[in-house]
Parts: C-alpha cells; structure tokens; sequence
C-alpha cells in the first residue's frame, strides 16, 4: 500500500461526522481539546458499540449455548453472529474457523501451546522477524523452552523494513513454524505478509500472522493471504477490551489438542478420560466474554458500514501529512521510515527524552501519544534507542491534529533545551 497510489477524494470520507460517532473525542484534557493519538495502543469506542453493550445487558444478558430460555437462546445468537460477522470481516471460508480469545495475546500463547508444542523439539526453531511485539515473541520462548529448540530471528534494514531475501535463507528445514506481525506497532512498518507466506509454504512451513496493527486500519482477507493464523485484538478494532480473535484454518484446528479444559471444551467427560468438543468451543472453555464479542460485532458493523479501504486511504494520507509537518520540526528524528507504512510515527526529540515528551505533551497541549519502548525491547535495540515517541493515528484523527501535535513537540524542545 504506497501512499502515493490511493486517495479518499470523491469517497464521501467525512473525518469530523465520522467523529461525532465517538464521545470520548469530544472532552479536554488539562483544558485543551483532547488530542488522541495513542491508537496503536487502544482504539476509542464509537457510539455504536457502546450502545450494543448497553443493550445486550438491559435486555438480552444470559449465558450461551446452556439455556433453553429465552435470554439464553438470544444472548448464543448475539454471541454467534458476533462469529460470524468477524469471519466475513476476514473473509475466512468457515464461522468455525474464528475462535474467541482474550485478546492478541491469548491467541498466540494458544497457538504456541497447542500447533506449536507439537511440532516443536530440540531440533526445531520458530522464525520471527526483528520488529516482533514481546506478544510473538514470548509465548514461543517459553514453548520451546519446555520442548527445546529455539527462535531464529529474520533481519531487517536501517528504514525497519523485513530484509525478505535474508528471511527467505532462514526459512530451513528446522523451522517448525513463522510467526511475524503483519504492521509493526512501533514503526508502522507494514511487511508483505502475502510473499512471506508463499515463501514459508513453498517449504511447507505454516506460518501465524499478528495481525493487532493492520485489521483495524486496512482490509484484510485471510483466504488471500492464505495464512495458516491470524490474530486480532478488539480493543485495537474500536471494539472492547478483552475479546479478541484468533483465525486458523480449519485443517489446522481441527486436529489441534485444547489448550484450557473447562466447560463447553468437551463432547463427553469421564474421569477416566474425555472426549473433546469440535472447534471453535473446543478452544473457549469457560464461559466467553459475551458482552465483548457482542461489541466486537457492533465494531465489525460499524468499520464496514466506513469501508476498510476509505479508512486504509484517509490513514495514507493522513501519515504522508503527518511525516511531512513533523520531520520538519527543528531536533526531530524519525524512527522507522519504511516505505510501505501504516500511520504509525516513531520519533525521538534531542535532548528531550520520550516520556518526558509524553507528559508534556498531555499537560500541555491535551496530546495522548505513547512514550516507551512499545514492547518491542529487541527493535528498540536494533535502532540504537531505549525509547521513542509514538503518535499513531486512526480514521477519525484530522490534520488540525497533526499540527497540534507538532506545535506542541516543537514547544516541548524549547523547554528542554
Ligand atoms: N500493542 C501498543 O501500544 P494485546 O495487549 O493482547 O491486546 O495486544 C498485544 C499486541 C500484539 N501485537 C502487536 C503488534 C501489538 O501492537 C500489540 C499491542 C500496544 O503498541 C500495547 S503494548
């Protein structure tokens, strides 16, 4: 996705009617209009799924796929076409294909708990790429070390862009698995997911894609992909905390072991032995986050009724402003400047360090950015810094914005030198 090639003139995009949808954005913050610009971290709600949470406890609160009652029977089909509105949002081939999770989190330790645990050994290594968040990196490290083996990890370039001919030499015979992020949450560097996966699978290696940074921000179609997962975080979506997903296809679920036992995992128990239940449920033991997955479904109506590709559009342009007014800005340095990115901005200010930046920021200028190494600890160190300024953007952010911002990091330099 080059910023050059697609534009949201003609589309009908309207950045401040789309901004109404969204009361949090309406407030001031140290009595400055608030500036939010934290979106890699969590996206704000649109009225739309609060009101559908809203309405799901008033009225239709039960739990799912236990009550022959009424609630019961109303809250499984809210839970359910929850699912299934996420499969078409990711256009998998099977509702059975999306399972519920916490979270990102949460999908990648079941899949390194289940897929991987099985294939992996002393002899065998996981591949991952530089510019990992420590979500697909440590649920592999504590796997392989109960199993033996270990990461192999991929390089990437001084713009933090994967180094592919080098990824493509470390994808041997020993690597039981990839896992890479599709856009990195800390740079915006946006990988070209789709060549990777057909390198790994002219090898015959299944590979997991985390997907956190991109299903917010850019369509996505896991069939096209051809990934063997994907994992998506809600909260990142405008949806709720704590519900997320996890896509695998289903050859792949299907002859993976459970992870947590519990209700709703099995077809018949014995305390001699257990026979389990088909996926999805066989992988959401427990009762799941209901209310979560009802908002999710709110989330997947509403960034449809926008269109993945106006907001893909408006958010291109929306950085190459950005890019443009910040970099101008006298001590600023860009960290990350690959050149297909999502609208996420690293920088370092001279003499002002990162959290020092964020605070100041917020008190002064209402701005919400990130301070902080991201949990990417490993890329931070690539790019010689212990931390940097994030300010990542989302569809209802505006170019008043970009200039607040960049106003107030320039005051923040005078201060501090
Ligand atoms: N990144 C950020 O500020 P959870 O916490 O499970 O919802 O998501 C973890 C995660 C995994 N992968 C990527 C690419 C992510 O960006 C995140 C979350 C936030 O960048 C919080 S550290």
């Amino acid at each position: 996705m080059s910023a050059t090639l697609i534009t949201t003139a003609g589309s009908g995009f309207d950045v401040e009617k789309l901004r109404n949808d969204f009361p949090a954005l309406h407030q001031d913050v140290h009595g400055k209009p608030l500036v939010y610009l934290d979106n890699a971290a969590s996206g704000q709600k649109p009225l739309a799924v609060i009101e559908a949470i809203d309405h799901y406890y008033r009225h239709d609160h039960a739990n799912v796929h236990r009550g022959v009652h009424t609630l019961g029977e109303r809250a499984t089909a809210a839970y359910e076409g929850a699912r299934e509105k996420m499969r078409i949002f990711l256009n998998a081939r099977d509702v059975n294909e999306i399972v519920f999770v916490r979270g990102l989190t949460e999908a990648v330790n079941l899949v390194a708990n289940t897929f991987g645990r099985e294939r992996f050994g002393p002899d065998k290594t996981v591949l991952l790429t530089r510019m990992e968040h420590h979500s697909n990196i440590i649920p592999w490290q504590l796997v392989c070390a109960q199993t033996g083996g270990g990461l192999k990890v991929a390089p990437i370039n001084d713009r933090g862009e994967l180094i592919v001919e080098e990824f493509e030499k470390l994808l041997t015979p020993d690597v039981a698995l990839v896992a890479m992020v599709h856009v990195s949450n800390a740079i915006g560097t946006i990988n070209p997911v789709r060549e990777c996966i057909a390198l790994a699978h002219a090898r015959g290696i299944p590979i997991l894609v985390d997907g956190a940074q991109a299903a917010p921000h850019m369509p996505v179609d896991v069939q096209d992909l051809d990934c063997d997962f994907y994992c998506v975080a809600g909260h990142k979506m405008f949806g709720p905390t704590g519900i997320g997903v996890l896509y695998g296809k289903a050859e792949h679920l299907e002859n993976m072991p459970p992870w947590q036992g519990g209700g709703e995992m099995i077809r018949r128990v014995t305390f001699d032995s257990s026979d389990y239940a088909a996926p999805p449920a066989r992988f959401e033991a427990g009762t799941p986050n209901i209310a979560g997955a009802v908002g999710l479904g709110a989330t997947v109506d509403y960034l449809q009724s926008v269109g993945m590709s106006s907001i893909a559009a408006y958010e291109q342009e929306l950085l190459t402003y950005a890019t443009e007014i910040l970099s101008g800005v006298e001590g600023v340095r860009l960290v990350g400047t690959a050149q297909d990115k999502a609208a996420v901005i690293s920088f370092v200010v001279d003499g002002v360090h990162p959290h020092d930046l964020g605070t100041v920021l917020d008190r002064q200028a209402g701005v919400a950015i990130r301070a902080g190494h991201h949990c990417c600890m490993p890329l931070m160190e690539f790019f010689g810094v212990p931390a940097t300024a994030r300010a990542s953007f989302a569809f209802y952010n505006t170019r008043d914005e970009v200039d607040v911002l960049a106003s107030a990091v320039a005051n923040a330099r005078k201060i501090f030198n």
